[in-house]
């Protein structure tokens, strides 16, 4: 099957994908998909994969290949992709081995967006989550507080902390994103399909961001 439009959001952990991603997803008809969130659905419903990733996710570490394609395609499979213009991939895929799977079986992507904030401002960030687990919706206690501390705006129930931001995962996360993922920013920058946004302020990245997708998509 493949998809009409096939955005991709891959960047380093804390980076402000999920945040970039549902702004995008306001504005334009993508369907967000966070496959950090798909786990982390599993987890909380107690499921055998959501037993099989628990450890090595909130060790910071990455879901094998095979049972990662599984999850994104049972979540693809329930979308009805004639209601939106495409698909907004956050987080995946991550190795170059997923990327092979995923255009295999779904699409190659029309476009790549990364976002390159310092790793030492992205320590601070995810020292200051709060995360509402059921929709991935993320708070910032400097940045992007919630109208009532510790509770989510829109549901009224209560933020989290996620088990990987503890400062040892939060570690291995990056350590991973530099050796497994950021080689297939090359794989797409060979391709022409890379852009490449760098700041360190998301509501300063955002506008150039929302800027290239009209340009890109032709949106008046
Ligand atoms: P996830 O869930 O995809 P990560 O580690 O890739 O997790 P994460 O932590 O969700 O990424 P993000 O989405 O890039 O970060 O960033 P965010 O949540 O929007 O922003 C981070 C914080 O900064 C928030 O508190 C936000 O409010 C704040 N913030 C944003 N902008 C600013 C700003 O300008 N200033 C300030 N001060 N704050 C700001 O994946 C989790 C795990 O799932 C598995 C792996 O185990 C992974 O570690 N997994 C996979 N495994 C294998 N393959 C895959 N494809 C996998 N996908 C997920
Ligand atoms: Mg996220």
């Amino acid at each position: 099957m493949s998809l009409k439009r096939c955005v991709l959001l891959i960047a380093a952990p804390g980076s402000g994908k999920s945040t970039i991603a549902k702004r995008i997803e306001r504005i334009y008809k993508l369907t967000h998909i966070c496959s950090g969130d798909l786990f982390r659905a599993h987890i909380a419903n107690g499921t055998d994969l959501g037993k099989q990733v628990e450890k090595i996710m909130s060790d910071g570490n990455l879901v094998d290949d095979d049972l990662t394609m599984q999850v994104l395609g049972d979540s693809l499979s329930k979308i009805n992709l004639k209601e939106y213009d495409g698909v907004l991939l956050d987080g995946i895929p991550r190795t170059l081995n997923q990327v092979e799977l995923f255009e295999r079986q779904w699409s190659a992507p029309n476009l790549v967006i990364n976002v390159d904030v310092p790793f030492t401002e992205i320590v601070n960030r995810l020292s200051n989550r709060l995360t509402h687990l059921p929709s991935g919706r993320v708070y910032n206690m400097d940045f992007d507080p919630p109208e009532v501390p510790g509770i989510d705006d829109v549901t009224g129930e209560k933020l989290q902390l996620r088990s990987d931001d503890k400062p040892e995962a939060v570690s291995n996360r990056l350590d991973n994103y530099e050796l497994i993922t950021q080689p297939i920013l090359k794989h797409y920058k060979d391709r022409q399909l890379l852009k490449v946004f760098s700041g360190t302020e998301t509501n300063v990245i955002w506008p150039e961001i929302d800027l290239f997708l009209k340009k890109h998509f032709k949106i008046a």
